[in-house]
């Protein structure tokens, strides 16, 4: 059994399957974890989310544009999406509107397992990271725990700054060893959470790079190599070894 984590897939089902394809992934023996934001911006939101809900042992963690993509699946007929629609959330709203009700209601109850922190005994997966002060007890309690579903009813919630959009785990980690910070400012200057743990990340798009940022001091990889922007790789690692295979954007191999 392999444990391997992909990065913000973004709807890139093509660009998905060839970096498991690389990374020789068996879905009847491997565990599949995701750093979230599975849909929006690529063209096949259907065909991924089918693939994802089919695997044995997946383990995803919920995303910004999942969690507004979840607001849209309890609330259709007025849904408070507009953020979503402006990046890149059309298309998946619009492919699966088409869907039957039984399959819609499916992705619903798929999404109301994703958890907003989850946390094992050697790793941490969250989407966007982990702000000032939170010690690793308190992350395992957070993910230890049913989160509200939907995490958004019309305002904004304190778990989605706090883990979904806040990128300042990374720009401090960032900042702290030689990697280039190209518009990366660090607003809050956040410590390493003291763990044994493994951090992983997606969410902030390391680009020029394409390529996992890694800093052992805050315990942290960042996967999310820019899939998503049509202008970088998808990332596929094995969280034992870091060992890790990328899909460009046209699928082909790099
Ligand atoms: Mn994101």
């Amino acid at each position: 059994m392999r444990r391997l984590i992909v990065g913000d897939i973004h709807s890139h089902y093509d660009m998905l399957i060839s970096a498991l394809g690389k990374a020789s992934f068996c879905p009847e023996s491997d565990v599949l974890y995701s750093v979230g934001d599975i849909l929006d911006r690529g063209g096949k939101p259907v065909e991924t989310l089918r693939y994802l809900m089919s695997l044995p042992d997946f383990r995803p963690v919920l995303g910004n544009h999942d969690a507004y993509f979840e607001s849209y699946l309890w609330n259709e007929e007025e849904p408070d999406i507009d953020w979503l629609m402006g990046d890149g959330g059309s298309n998946t709203v619009k492919e699966v509107s088409k869907l039957g009700k039984d399959e819609r209601r499916a992705i619903r109850d798929f999404y109301s397992s994703f958890p907003v922190v989850r946390s094992e005994d050697d790793i941490i997966v969250v989407h966007g990271g982990i702000p000032a002060k939170y010690t690793e007890a308190e992350l395992a309690a957070i993910s230890a725990v049913k989160r509200p579903v939907p995490l958004l009813s019309g305002s904004d919630s304190l778990w989605l700054e706090d883990f979904l959009w806040n990128r300042s785990y990374l720009y401090s980690a960032m900042e702290d060893s030689a990697w280039a910070r190209r518009g990366r400012k660090v607003d809050v200057r956040v410590k390493p959470v003291k763990t044994k743990k493994t951090i992983f990340i997606g969410h902030t798009q390391l680009r020029p790079e394409c390529r996992p940022f890694v800093s052992k001091k805050f315990h942290l990889v960042a996967i999310d190599t820019g899939a998503g922007s049509g202008q970088g790789p998808l990332t596929v690692m094995d969280i034992d070894t870091k060992e890790y295979w990328q899909a460009d954007a046209d699928g082909i191999r790099l």
